[in-house]
């Protein structure tokens, strides 16, 4: 595209990408050999090599498809030193792509759940965080999220494991992640509610491969400040003016909901809608080393869906740079 300077150029914020998602293939075989762990021998033998990994994952059936690969992947990140480098790897590609605020989700469950230490992811996650905003000028937010396919009585220990650094503001919020059909989001209600009474932001996916029955839901148990993905908001139109009218930020993912089937193109999301109606969206990577793409990917093929004008894409900068969970002064620096 002749505006793919300028889409460069424009100053992104990020705010939903999956710090596991970022796991490359090359990384991925890393540190599975540097960590001894066994890669399954899979019937259609995608763990072969990272060549034939990364063409797997050109053809995921559904969410839960790529969730059992996304799985698979974190299962070789062991050490500190694994983590951060994960995430510096990504802050790195993320600069490249004109990113200057991000705010990274990562599921500390997946971890726990396989014996890692809580305190080993963050402390990892957090030491990259901290060389991307000197190294690199990207100032950082780490969101934890809460993982659907367990049961949802493992979130109060997940939560209280996380709760002081959720109070001191060393992690940004919670989210609400994983295999979304049949795991609605009122289950998350008591967690939502004590997070909200202690001040701690909150945002869920929905509305993903979930009807938008979910979306209201999120807003009315959940009271999230945001929508991760949100694709069938429009389906609602009450609902679409609520989100609106409440500067609610909608995270959209395009090339993740094409990868995963939820579209069969990027010109199929409401994106236009949401523009031409006032809802307030941003434009993510989602799982930039399983979809495809970084977010620079992800704005180019949004620009060859709906052809923006810059004035348009000047709407849709300010609405991601407004909707970010810093502080004013940073978003003033911003624009
Ligand atoms: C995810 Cl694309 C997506 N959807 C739901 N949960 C996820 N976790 C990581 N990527
Ligand atoms: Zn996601």
């Amino acid at each position: 595209s002749p505006l793919h300077p300028f889409l460069h150029a424009l100053p992104k914020c990020e705010h939903h990408m999956h710090l596991e998602g970022s796991l490359t293939p090359n990384l991925l075989f890393t540190l599975a050999s540097r960590n001894e762990i066994a890669l399954p021998a899979s019937a259609d033998s995608a763990f072969t090599s990272p060549e034939t990994l990364l063409d797997r994952y050109t053809r995921f059936t559904s969410l839960d498809d790529f969730l059992n690969h996304y799985y698979i992947g974190m299962s070789c990140l062991i050490h500190e030193a694994d983590f951060e480098q994960l995430a510096w790897d990504y802050f790195i590609r993320a600069k490249s792509d004109g990113v200057v605020h991000a705010e990274v989700f990562f599921d500390p469950q997946a971890h726990t759940g396989r014996g890692v230490e809580y305190e080993t992811v963050v402390n990892g996650f957090e030491k990259a965080c901290q060389r991307a905003e000197q190294e690199l000028a990207i100032t950082t937010k780490l969101i934890m999220c809460f993982v659907r396919h367990l049961p949802v009585e493992h979130t109060n220990g997940a939560y209280a494991q996380a709760e002081s650094h959720l109070v001191s503001g060393r992690l940004a919020g919670i989210g609400l992640d994983s295999t979304e059909k049949g795991n609605p989001p009122r289950m998350w209600q008591e967690v939502y509610g004590k997070a909200k009474s202690q001040g701690i932001r909150r945002t869920a996916h929905a509305g993903e491969e979930g009807p938008v029955e979910y979306i209201r839901e999120a807003l009315t148990h959940l009271d999230v400040e945001r929508v991760d993905h949100g694709i069938r908001l429009a389906d609602d139109k009450e609902l679409m003016r609520e989100v609106a009218e409440r500067k609610i930020l909608v995270t959209m993912c395009p090339l993740s909901n094409v990868r995963l089937k939820c579209v069969k193109e990027v010109g199929e999301l409401p994106i236009r809608t949401f523009l031409d109606s006032g809802v307030n969206f941003s434009i993510n990577s989602d799982d930039p080393a399983y979809f495809g793409g970084y977010i620079l990917d992800n704005y180019c093929a949004v620009q060859e869906a709906f052809g923006f004008t810059m004035k348009e894409w000047e709407a849709i900068t300010k609405a991601s740079v407004n909707g970010s969970w810093c502080d004013d002064s940073r978003k003033d620096t911003i624009l």
